[in-house]
């Protein structure tokens, strides 16, 4: 139940909705200033109109006496600074005349089980935290420190300010956990180069929406700007500009920390063996050369899977990729190989027949792609591919994740189906091509997406590990990143991260993303409208 007086109580599906729109809009206005203001929303939680005014000179961050991680916790001190900014940010920034009610302290208190403040995020961290907030203290327990990142991002959220700049923060009960384990966001930095404050903004963002994957597609054909210890040629020759337009190791490692500070992890995408035109000008040889006729071309065209040398590259890049970044996962791409260059090369006929592939280019595919996951499994790394690996080849390793970016509503529901029947994991991309745009609300499609609406079983079902937000490059830069991908991606973040049934109507989220766009428009993120509207605080 919800009304003014009562606790609003809201737990596993059991949402009642107000009958009167004059109710309903009373409580968006009450409740915005509640849990309802928190985007993602959270599992589970109670919260009421009972306030705590806080004042940023008596507002502290501390460690419970019982919790695992204590002073010094690299994680936890550095979110302990951003968070304060982030909830009070005309105290930080120092204009603005405060009215601060009262001197009382207010103490958000942390406990983790695990003081895991060196480490970095993986695939099996726990991400669960309970908050509780009441008079002049909120108690925030999590299992790792990366649970209490997410409940620091929630705290963040339910700090607000009246119409005097007094802030507050309600009575609130939260007991909050992600419905999938892999929320991811695509940055392609080959088709447009992403200066790295770019990206480390983005981060922010991700952290803000409660995303915990940057899926970083760094390379593609039309540039190479990762600078590889190895092969420092690829990027002189293959990136935009060989100074300027590069990720050096210390970019990089900066990404890597940064993301680490929020609790995110970075998954390295190496595409091949198509999406490589950019890698063969630093490489020679790596490169079908193409013919016409019984003439090579001078064009050239996937990685050539014929040659020895070829894996003897591949397995020195992904070795020097493999302990650049520690996350255990790696893209190995796969996607849209193009077969006429192979075809016109006779060099590839002749392998094709030797191999026994008769005239099917797919199984040559499958012969490279199972040499490239051999590399990185010897590399103890989980090997993720696009889905055309798996849509030519049914036999690949079992720990292998498949990512689907091809199809329709209909079509990637079958592939789904089709994918864990094999007994495969799968990520699902498909529905959420944020680069695509059009005129109107189309986050609304992205909002009700139904990642485990299709035919199997409930083991089936477990075998999707979430979901991924694509910034395809070809159209973006650091110009108009943020705003193509905000609030527009934070839709998808409530579909992986919130119980479906609490978020099913895609009517009672607009008003809440309406004010969660405000509030990343008030922390600097320039988050286009959704619709007609202001904000209390505008982009400056
Ligand atoms: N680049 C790479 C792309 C795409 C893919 N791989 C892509 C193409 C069309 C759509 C979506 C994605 N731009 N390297 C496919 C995974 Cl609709």
């Amino acid at each position: 139940m919800c009304n003014m007086e009562v606790m609003c109580i809201v737990s596993f599906g059991r949402y009642t909705r107000p009958k009167f729109n004059l109710v309903l809009l009373i409580i968006l206005q009450l409740s915005l200033h509640t849990v309802e203001g928190v985007w993602p929303l959270p599992q589970s939680f109670t919260s009421s109109t009972e306030r705590y005014p806080l004042n940023p000179k008596a507002f502290y961050f501390g460690y419970g006496r019982q919790s695992a991680a204590q002073q010094d916790c690299s994680v936890l001190d550095a979110a302990f600074k951003r968070y304060f900014s982030l909830i009070f940010p005309d105290y930080t920034s120092g204009y603005g005349v405060l009215r601060f009610s009262g001197d009382k302290p207010f103490t958000v208190e942390i406990r983790v089980d695990h003081a895991d403040c060196d480490s970095y995020p993986n695939e099996n961290s726990s991400e669960r935290y309970n908050l509780s907030v009441s008079a002049g203290q909120a108690s925030l327990n999590a299992e790792t420190v990366w649970g209490a990142l997410r409940g620091l991002e929630t705290f963040s959220q339910l700090v607000y300010q009246d119409d005097f700049g007094t802030y507050f923060v309600n009575k609130t009960e939260i007991d909050d956990f992600p419905r999938f384990q892999f929320r991811g966001i695509l940055l392609d930095t080959s088709r447009h180069y992403l200066p790295v404050q770019a990206i480390l903004k983005t981060l922010d963002a991700m952290a803000y929406s409660k995303f915990n994957v940057f899926h970083w597609h760094i390379v593609d054909d039309p540039s190479f700007p990762y600078q590889s210890r190895t092969f420092p040629d690829l990027s002189s020759t293959g990136a935009f500009h060989p100074m300027t337009h590069i990720y050096t190791q210390s970019d990089v490692r900066r990404v890597i920390s940064h993301a680490r500070l929020w609790g995110i992890r970075v998954l390295p995408e190496f595409d091949s063996p198509g999406h490589t035109q950019s890698w063969g000008k630093g490489q020679s040889d790596l490169l079908t050369p193409c013919y016409r006729g019984s003439t090579p071309s001078g064009t050239f065209g996937p990685v050539n899977p014929v040659l020895p040398s070829t894996y003897q590259f591949m397995a020195r890049l992904f070795k020097e990729v493999s302990s650049v970044f520690p996350d255990s996962y790696i893209h190995l791409g796969g996607d849209e190989v193009d077969f006429s260059c192979w075809k016109s090369n006779p060099d590839v006929r002749a392998f094709m027949q030797k191999m026994g592939f008769g005239g099917d280019f797919t199984k040559l595919e499958a012969f490279y792609m199972e040499k490239i996951v051999n590399i990185t499994s010897a590399l103890k790394k989980t090997s993720i591919v696009w889905q055309d690996v798996f849509d030519y080849h049914e036999r690949i390793p079992k720990d292998t994740v498949l990512h689907i970016w091809k199809g329709t509503p209909a079509s990637y529901k079958e592939e789904l189906s089709r994918m864990t029947k094999a007994g495969m994991r799968v990520l699902l991309a498909a529905p959420w091509y944020i680069n695509h745009i059009a005129y109107g609300q189309d986050w609304r499609n992205y909002y009700t997406v139904q990642p485990l609406n299709f035919s199997g079983t409930e083991e089936q079902k477990k075998l999707v590990i979430g979901g991924e937000v694509c910034m395809w490059g070809e159209y973006v830069d650091a110009t108009n990143l943020t705003p193509r991908l905000w609030p527009r991606a934070s839709a998808a973040a409530e579909r992986l991260w919130s119980d479906e049934k609490q978020t099913s109507s895609v009517d009672e989220a607009f008003p809440r993303l309406q004010d969660f766009r405000c509030k990343l428009v008030r922390r600097g993120i320039r988050a286009e409208p959704l619709h007609v509207g202001h904000c209390k605080h505008e982009y400056q």
